[in-house]
């Protein structure tokens, strides 16, 4: 019995047997083995025994959920509506929040959380005086957490925001299995990446309420074939609501400042 962690991610391991593996005398372990390995390997004649995989994601995802719900129980108490933005990288969530902010101007307060692995680059683009933000830098981390949102927002003075975004590390596959505490989880799809990207990623375009199909403007030019773009998220993703617009020219933005509006929490 050997273990392997080649080409796994960081926080899962297995366990793989050596079937070709000679038998020998039983070799000393340092791992703690629990009962039902040790009983395995002590009716195993030849001191080998096949164990499944382990998933050890499973207690790093309940404490994140733990920290997401408090997150939520904070925003809701607040009286803000937190949106999480996702995508792959360049889809165009700075372009759509940067446009966002100078639409909504100081009538209805936003604040925005923006993650990225380096560089506080999209935290300039996006600061603006009548909206608080924060960049928070990963590192090596392709997603942000809910850890990571509580400590952010402490850099935030959300007095009178209505409306906070978190813009997520781009990344079309980590963040989908890391809630934050948001109401609203908004996918982007941008025209540059082609029309199959739902097909190939369909966990976090089935945790969408909200699909952006961005950049628009240059579809005719891509040849990007927006028909089929939509019949795949509306395959993968039939509960979301899908606006298509562009950030550049404007398209299409007024039903997603309308769709925003929409969720601000009326005043108690
Ligand atoms: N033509 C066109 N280009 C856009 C649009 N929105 C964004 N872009 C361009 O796409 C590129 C990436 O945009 P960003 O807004 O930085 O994308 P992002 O998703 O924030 O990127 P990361 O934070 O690195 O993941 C930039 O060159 C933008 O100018 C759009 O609506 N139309
Ligand atoms: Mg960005």
């Amino acid at each position: 019995m050997s273990t392997s962690t080649d080409s796994l991610p960081a926080d899962t391991f297995r366990i793989t047997p050596l079937s070709n593996a000679a038998a020998g005398p039983r070799r000393t372990l340092s791992a703690p083995l629990s009962a039902e390995i040790t009983a395995a390997l002590d009716a195993s004649p030849d001191g080998e025994v096949a164990v499944k995989s382990v998933d050890v994601r499973i207690p790093l995802l309940e404490k994140n959920d733990i920290l997401a719900e408090r997150n939520r129980g904070y925003f809701l108490g607040r009286g803000l509506v937190a949106l999480n933005l996702v995508s792959s990288p360049g889809a165009g969530k700075t372009t759509l929040l940067e446009r966002t902010l100078d639409e909504f101007g100081p009538r209805t307060r936003c604040a925005v959380l923006v993650g990225d692995l380096e560089t506080e680059n999209d935290g300039r683009r996006l600061r603006r005086a009548h909206a608080p933000v924060a960049q928070i830098t990963t590192g090596t981390t392709c997603h942000l957490d809910a850890s990571m949102v509580a400590r952010g927002v402490e850099a935030l003075d959300l007095d009178g925001v209505r409306i906070l975004f978190i813009e997520n590390v781009g990344n079309l596959v980590c963040p989908a299995s890391f809630d934050l505490g948001e109401q609203v989880r908004v996918v982007l799809l941008s025209t540059t990446e082609g029309e199959d990207k739902p097909l190939k990623y369909p966990p976090i375009f089935k945790s969408a309420h909200v699909v952006l199909l961005t950049k628009i403007d240059v579809a005719d030019a891509l040849g990007f074939d927006r028909a089929a773009a939509v019949e795949n998220i509306r395959r993968i993703a039939p509960q979301a609501r899908l606006i298509q617009l562009s950030a550049r020219t404007g398209e299409g933005f007024g039903e997603w400042t309308a769709f925003l509006e929409s969720l601000v929490p009326k005043p108690r």
